[in-house]
Parts: C-alpha cells; sequence; structure tokens
C-alpha cells in the first residue's frame, strides 16, 4: 500500500440521472471515505462525448454509445483520495452489469437491458493519465 493521493474523474450517465441514482453514486463514494472536490450536472454535447470517449472510436458499440451519453444529463464529479481511481472502479463493478460483482453500482444497480451499448450507471478513469485527461475536458476550470 503506497501514497497515492489522487483525482478520478466519475460521470453518473443519463441512466443514473432518470433513475435518480445520483445520490446512491455520490453516497457510495463519500461512505468509502473519498472526498467530493468537485461536482456538476451537465448535458453534454457530441464533441465533448468524442474527446472523451476517443479510446473507443470505430468500435461497433461507439455510436450507440455517443447516442446514449447524449440522452439525458450527466453529473460529472471529481472524486480525491488515496488511490481513488482504483478503488472507484472496484466501487463500479466491471462492466458489464448482469455479471458485476453484487455490492457493486453496477452489480447492485443495473443490468442489461438489451440494447447495443451497455448502460452501467457510471463511468470512472482508469488510470493517472485518463484521470488528467478527463478532468481537463469535464472540468477546464479546475486546476490541474
Ligand atoms: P468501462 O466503462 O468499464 O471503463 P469501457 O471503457 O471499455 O468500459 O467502455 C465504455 C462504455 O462503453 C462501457 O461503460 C459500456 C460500453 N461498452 C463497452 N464495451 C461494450 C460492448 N462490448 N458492448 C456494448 N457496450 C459496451
Ligand atoms: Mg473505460
Amino acid at each position: 500500500m503506497t501514497t497515492q493521493q489522487e483525482r478520478t474523474l466519475v460521470l453518473v450517465k443519463p441512466d443514473g440521472v432518470r433513475r435518480s441514482l445520483v445520490g446512491e453514486v455520490i453516497a457510495r463514494i463519500e461512505r468509502k471515505g473519498y472526498v467530493v472536490s468537485s461536482l456538476k450536472m451537465i448535458q453534454p454535447d457530441r464533441a465533448t462525448l468524442a474527446q472523451h470517449y476517443a479510446e473507443h472510436e470505430g468500435k461497433p458499440f461507439y455510436e450507440p454509445l455517443l447516442e446514449f451519453m447524449l440522452s439525458g444529463p450527466v453529473v460529472a464529479i471529481i472524486a480525491e483520495g488515496n488511490r481513488v481511481i482504483e478503488g472507484f472502479r472496484k466501487l463500479a463493478g466491471t462492466t458489464d452489469p448482469t455479471t458485476a460483482e453484487p455490492g457493486t453500482i453496477r452489480g447492485d444497480l443495473a443490468r442489461d437491458q438489451g440494447t447495443k451499448v451497455v448502460q452501467n450507471i457510471v463511468h470512472g478513469s482508469d488510470s493517472v493519465e485518463s484521470a488528467n485527461r478527463e478532468i481537463s475536458i469535464w472540468f477546464p476550470e479546475v486546476a490541474m
């Protein structure tokens, strides 16, 4: 266990906002001991989402993913804490909500809807590089 004071970018996706799970997600982040340091609700535009999901461009689920993310507001959060990047990914659970472990956000609160894109409530950065990149996309006003 090392000291890695980090920030991560969390999004409550449109399915989570529609289902009024914003508080549930924030509560789980805070109960784990992380600190919410920035928070806002945004209706994202396509350009922002294309930047955010650039790594997935060209994949079969890319267009459905952007359409889904455009379907309503999202809540963007910066969470801070030691090893928060890895820690939030564990709180979120694996990508496929059908098999995500019970006890996780995706495992407890989502399931496969049979759509072309998986709707799984939250996004969390997967590395320090991704976190820095994503925080600058969603919170350009927040100093690095
Ligand atoms: P994660 O959100 O767990 O980091 P990811 O970055 O690989 O997963 O993919 C981004 C999102 O795209 C993911 O949350 C749900 C959707 N997705 C990923 N793989 C998919 C697939 N094979 N079929 C449908 N949707 C997928
Ligand atoms: Mg990802």
